[in-house]
């Protein structure tokens, strides 16, 4: 009983994201969905991010959290315009669904918009299993979070196109293995492009923000 509910939850999820997939199409809007635990730095990787490829890029954020505008404040200093989603206006939902995507899009004018991106809640589980109609999902790990994170919550590196490794300025203050944590992205996800940075320092970020513009362009 209990499973047919999840399916019909995500069999209408899939619905509303194929329609919202249809919409950015037509509006020419690229969208791309970052995920990760919380705190491992999608919101200073967005900042660094939209600094980087603004004004070329014509960039919106959606930015999801449980409670307050902490990060929609911080990423509106880029002067892109970010639309903070509160889940706990209805429940305190640990994840994005499409019609919450739908609603938030709702207030963004999709025809001046070439990149939409969404900063997800931070988990490492249910954003995994929610089609936002997104055209690619990133996760983002950082160091300080154990390199065995990847086999441990395998379905977010799977259903991810590339995935960022985050904090490597902190590599020499830790017992961290960074070519151990890589192995256990490729165990996952054997060919997934993974960009080892820090966004503290910008370190490492070029690759990231290439391979990002070299996906808009080619939409
Ligand atoms: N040392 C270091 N700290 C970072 C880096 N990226 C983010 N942080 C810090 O990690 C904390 C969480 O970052 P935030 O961007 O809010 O993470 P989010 O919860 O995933 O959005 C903040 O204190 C950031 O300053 C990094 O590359 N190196
Ligand atoms: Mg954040």
């Amino acid at each position: 009983m209990e499973i047919k509910v999840v399916r019909k939850v995500l069999d209408a999820n899939e619905k509303m994201a194929e329609q919202n997939r249809a919409l950015f199409k037509d509006k020419g809007v690229f969208v791309i969905n970052v995920m990760s635990s919380p705190g491992s730095g999608k919101t200073t990787i967005l900042e660094r991010t939209l600094n980087n490829i603004m004004p070329g890029i014509k960039t919106a954020v959606i930015v999801g959290d449980v409670s307050t505008t902490h990060d929609a404040d911080r990423l509106a200093k880029s002067g892109a315009p970010v639309v903070q989603v509160n889940t706990d206006a209805f429940g305190g939902d640990c994840h994005l669904a499409a019609h919450v995507i739908e609603n938030a899009a709702s207030q963004l004018d999709l025809d001046n918009i070439d990149l939409l991106i969404v900063e997800n809640i931070g988990n490492l589980v249910c954003p995994a299993e929610f089609d936002l109609g997104e055209n690619l999902k990133v996760v983002v790990l950082s160091v300080t979070e154990g390199e065995d994170k990847p086999v441990k919550y395998p379905l977010m590196f799977r259903v991810c196109d590339s995935a960022i490794l985050n904090k490597i300025d902190l590599l020499p203050y830790l017992d961290y293995e960074k070519d151990l944590a890589v192995e256990s992205i490729r165990k996952i996800h054997p060919d997934m492009p993974v960009f080892e940075m820090s966004a503290k320092t910008g370190d490492g970020f070029d690759a990231w923000t290439d391979w990002l513009k070299r996906c808009v362009s080619e939409k």
